[in-house]
């Protein structure tokens, strides 16, 4: 192939990023080949596996042959991509065709059962349920914080939990400058992180019909402190995914976290009220210089002019957004801020989608 033919293919392919597409023409044109790569979106059927094939169009990711999968039951549904019609495949057809990568969201028992399955065929699995997060061998993934520890031999790779993710986002530049001691967080989670019937259960509660709970309680024009199941030391899994996923993405120990994690009744996105403990003294505008400067997120910090983060303007956004900067006056060197991410995006799809950029950019399949 010449170098005219594969500008032309890949022009059809084009990431945003300017860098990882040069990286990624230098690579495939050194292979002296048409093909570019085979991916798989495990779980194509659900809120995550939608809002990635959605984040998938808007990137532009490229590929040359798309397999969307799903269990059994969904099997031979269409499901469209960029205008197009695809068929819904099973796992074990996915398998045996060897994708080079696959986005998983399906759940914590179809990624402990199959992405191993898919790492043996030489699939790169970027997984987002929790079944691999806390595994010593597998790395836990923000792409803009610890990318770089990333190898050729990391076939499952997870996708950190959604409240994690955003608040880590904002906490990496403030770390670097002036060290972390503990962080108290509360969370304000959206139904979306629960799935469809959690949204179907407060729409109905909203219509004033029957709902098929989801929830113990109602949960419109309601408030629940009970996300994920209660551990015998009496916080939620939710909560304890903030504290150990932080100090593994940070690989650091010392990190004090706790976490008290909130269900609400609303869409578009988590919210988190956030006070951070540094180790040294912190100047406030050089935080909010440091935060604007953070790839991925955006300081929206006004309230003289009602500007703030909020779910219904995170809704469809790559990333991550903070405000409310203030010293916590109670307290040293500590430092109060609300952050605020769609979770079904930096939460979830938009991570998985830039770890496998990463992934492509730098040659790791
Ligand atoms: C939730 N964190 O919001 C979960 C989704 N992974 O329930």
């Amino acid at each position: 192939m010449s170098f005219l033919q594969f500008w032309l293919k890949y022009l059809n392919h084009k990431p945003d990023n300017d860098s990882i597409a040069l990286t990624f023409v230098l690579q495939k044109f050194s292979t002296t080949t048409l093909y570019l790569m085979k991916l798989a979106v495990v779980g194509a059927t659900g809120l995550v596996g939608s809002e990635i094939l959605e984040v998938l169009a808007e990137h532009n990711f490229p590929f040359d042959e798309l397999l969307l999968v799903a269990s059994e039951r969904s099997v031979g549904k269409q499901i469209d991509y960029k205008g197009k019609p695809y068929t819904v495949i099973g796992l074990a057809e996915a398998v045996s065709l060897k994708p080079e990568v696959a986005i998983f969201s399906a759940g914590g028992g179809t990624s402990t059962e199959w992405a191993p399955k898919f790492a043996e065929v030489g699939t790169i699995v970027i997984d987002n349920s929790s079944a691999w997060r806390m595994d010593p061998t597998k790395k836990l993934i923000v792409p803009e914080i610890n990318a770089k520890e990333l190898t050729k031999e990391d076939k499952i790779i997870a996708n950190p939990n959604c409240s994690t993710i955003q608040m880590v986002l904002a906490l990496a530049p403030l770390r670097e400058r002036y060290g972390i001691k503990r962080v108290v967080v509360s969370t304000y989670q959206s139904v979306t992180g629960t799935g469809v019937a959690a949204v179907e259960q407060m729409m109905a509660e909203r219509a004033g019909e029957k709902a098929n709970m989801v929830y113990p309680h109602k949960i419109d024009m309601n408030v629940l402190p009970h996300i994920d199941v209660f551990q015998e030391n009496g916080y939620t899994k939710e909560e304890m995914k903030m504290i150990k996923e932080t100090k593994k993405i940070f690989s650091d120990d010392t990190i004090q976290v706790t976490a008290t994690t909130v269900r609400i009744p609303t869409m578009g996105g988590h919210s988190e009220s956030v006070n951070v403990e540094f180790k040294e003294d912190f100047d406030l505008a050089e935080v909010r210089e440091l935060l604007a400067a953070a790839p991925g997120v955006i300081v929206q910090d006004d309230p003289a002019n009602n500007i703030y983060p909020m779910p219904i303007t995170a809704h469809k956004k790559d990333e991550v957004f903070v405000g409310r900067l203030r010293r916590d006056e109670s307290q040293a060197n500590t430092l109060n801020m609300w952050i605020v991410a769609d979770n079904l995006r930096k939460g979830a799809a938009t991570n998985a989608v830039q770890i496998a950029e990463y992934a492509l950019a730098n040659g790791l399949f």
